[in-house]
């Protein structure tokens, strides 16, 4: 069980401090001003284990309008609000922009307490709990507890942590997998340890001893300890509330705003591509530059939102834009901004990042706003798709992809993996190509990267008849700005063994004839059809089918070739289907048909005389490629079959 993270909000004055003493015992005024003037200036921190066992952690922020931004950095990360409302006083103005900051931020669950209850007769607080109904109605937190209470008398209050307990428990948990990313809300030094930096872990895990990236400089810092709450640890997990003593950097050179990042995955940017949406409660309608200061984790960064659609924006409309912005931003697709106007400071507007590192631009091109779409609310496998298009024979990263991708947790690589081929078979349904370096292609650059190669050795042999082919550096030299070395390499490579380009030496020709197997690998070619076709379509598994064969006779390549040639079936990476072998199960397909109009997944076991493990994939492939289409639980036939 985690540690879940309550963020405080509310208007100046209505007692967000005093209940989080009541109910942790902790005074989080802790500057002298905050004292002296009675009112919070910057965040607090604070924590207690509630009965059932559960920890929270709460961060109380400042209500004081002129203090917005620090309570922005505090709300970033929370889990839960607590919405503190006096009961004399009711909805105030940063009651409501507190509200809809947690709203930007996407944070549904919380508990709204109103507070002060001793000061006011009953009828008044039905009063005011009608108004808060009314002001969450058209929020995520509509459904939220509203429960009267007293810091003062401690009325409520029981009440108040069995509301807690229930949020506590709804609360779904961050991923703890994968890129870690920390927004720095506090810097401090602390005697004998360095610089101490603090805030609430959006993601992965960070252990004593990492090395991570502090953003948006880029330096490179140690982490010498860990602690949650107090306590040292070995490891803090994505949710906690977290202080990392690091070393590595002067205090100086970090501020708020900064961030401590697994390195080399984060590329800050001062152009960010958004989806904008301007808040019913805006004053005015929203035009192309206006400056506006952008926060973002616990960052605030002033810079100008360049409307893409339009050239301005209504209030509750939502559009396009590019933020330019005067410093740059550590973003992620999929992060919520919130934005408020340069001055009056004021929260008007939320984004969701869709390209943290776009080129600049100031209108959509055709194709902008579809590729877009796409990246704000596509699957991981079709925004995927759509960077490696972007990309073109360059690709992508499989590892860079996941910041831009915001699929933090695990690689996305993994969550694409079924429409993913490697470069050495690529077949009518992959999606993406894999490099051996990791680099996804789709499968159009791909094709394309090897067209290129061999048109550039054509093309050499018509320039230079009498030769004998271009040196494989002089090749890859005059390539060199369409592909990055290792994609010519990997495509020579393909080239070669699929026999379309031939080596002598080290020139690469163009071959005198069809695909030159050598005698030995046309053997093991032939020996691996017959272990295929042995078993009926139960056919082993492609690790199992080049067991055995010496890594001299390249047996990656050879299943390759199977497929490239035609002479096997690809269904999956693992499953393969020698061509005779598959025209028979076609041709029992067809007879089913033709007795039937539908086929359900027994028959088809029966058809084929597999075990379910095969009649899944097969009967996917089917309907992949046409042949058979879904309909419910059963198939009928597809518009291939149908066609014929
Ligand atoms: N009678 C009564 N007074 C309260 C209650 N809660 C808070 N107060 C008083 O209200 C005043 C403001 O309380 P704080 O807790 O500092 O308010 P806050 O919301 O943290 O204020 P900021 O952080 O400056 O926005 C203090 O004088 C408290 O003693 C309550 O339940 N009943
Ligand atoms: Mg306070």
């Amino acid at each position: 069980m985690r540690p879940v993270v309550i963020g405080t909000a509310g208007h100046i004055d209505h007692g967000k401090t005093a209940l989080v003493r009541r109910l942790t015992g902790i005074d989080t005024d802790r500057l002298k001003e905050e004292k002296e003037r009675g009112i919070s200036i910057d965040l607090g921190f604070a924590h207690r284990t509630l009965p059932s066992g559960r920890r929270i952690a709460i961060v109380d922020v400042p209500g004081h309008e002129r203090f917005v931004k620090n309570m922005l950095a505090g709300a970033t990360g929370v889990d839960l609000v607590l919405l503190v409302i006096a009961a004399d006083e009711g909805v105030m103005p940063q009651t409501r922009e507190h509200l809809a900051i947690v709203n930007l931020l996407r944070v549904t669950r919380g508990v709204v307490a109103l507070t002060k209850s001793d000061l006011v007769d009953e009828e008044t607080l039905q009063v005011v709990r009608a108004e808060v109904e009314e002001l969450l109605a058209g929020t995520l937190l509509r459904d939220i507890p509203i429960l009267a209470v007293s810091s003062v008398t401690g009325s409520g209050f029981e009440e108040l942590i069995g509301a807690l307990e229930t949020a506590v428990e709804q609360t779904s948990g961050r991923s703890a997998e994968g890129v870690a990313r920390l927004p720095i809300d506090r810097v401090f030094p602390v005697e004998g340890i360095g610089t101490v930096v603090t805030g609430t872990l959006w993601n992965g895990a960070v252990r004593t001893g990492d090395t991570l990236e502090l953003q948006p400089s880029g330096k490179s810092v140690r982490v010498r300890q860990v602690q949650v709450h107090d306590t040292t640890v070995e490891e803090a997990q994505a949710g906690q509330r977290v202080a990392l003593a690091i070393h590595g950097v002067a205090r100086e050179s970090v501020t708020r705003g900064d961030w401590l990042t697994t390195p080399g995955r984060f590329r800050p940017s001062h152009l960010l591509d958004v989806r904008l949406e301007l808040l019913d409660s805006a004053p005015k309608p929203l035009g192309s530059r206006s400056r506006l200061r952008c926060h973002l984790g616990a960052s605030e960064i002033l810079g100008r939102a360049v409307l893409l659609d339009r050239d301005r924006l209504a209030p509750g409309e939502a559009g396009w834009a590019q933020l330019r912005l005067e410093a740059p931003a550590t973003a992620a697709a999929g992060d919520r901004v919130v934005i408020r106007s340069y001055s009056p400071a004021l929260t008007i507007a939320g984004a969701t990042v869709v390209d943290p590192a776009p080129p600049k631009r100031s209108r959509l091109m055709p194709g902008d706003s579809a590729r877009l779409d796409t990246l704000l609310s596509g699957s991981a496998m079709e925004k995927l798709a759509a960077l490696a298009a972007e990309a073109g024979s360059a690709g992508i990263a499989g590892e860079g992809a996941s910041v831009r991708l915001g699929s933090m947790g695990g690689s996305i690589t993994e969550a694409a993996s079924a429409a993913v081929a490697a470069a050495i078979a690529v077949d009518a349904e992959a999606k993406l190509v894999r490099l051996k370096d990791g680099r996804l292609l789709t499968p159009e650059s791909w094709r394309r990267a090897l067209e290129d190669v061999v048109k550039a050795v054509s093309r050499y042999a018509e320039e230079n008849r009498l030769r004998d082919g271009i040196p494989k550096g002089d090749l890859k030299s005059l390539l060199a700005k369409e592909l990055p070395g290792p994609v010519f390499d990997e495509a020579l490579e393909i080239l070669l063994v699929g026999g379309r380009l031939s080596l002598r030496g080290d020139r690469v020709t163009l071959p005198k004839a069809g695909p030159a197997l050598s005698s030995k690998q046309e053997q093991v070619i032939g020996e691996m059809e017959r272990r295929l076709s042995e078993k009926g379509f139960q056919v082993p598994d492609v690790s199992e089918l080049t067991r055995g064969i010496a890594p001299s006779d390249r047996p990656g390549e050879l299943v390759r070739y199977l497929v490239d040639s035609g002479r096997a079936v690809k269904v999956t990476s693992e499953l393969l289907y020698p061509r005779e072998l598959w025209n028979e199960l076609e041709g029992r397909l067809r007879a089913h048909f033709r007795k039937s109009p539908t086929l359900s997944m027994g028959a088809f076991k029966d058809l084929a005389q597999v075990s379910r493990k095969y009649a899944v994939p097969l009967l996917e492939h089917l309907d992949r490629t046409g042949l058979t289409r879904r309909e419910g639980d059963d198939r009928v036939p597809g518009p291939k079959l149908r066609s014929v």
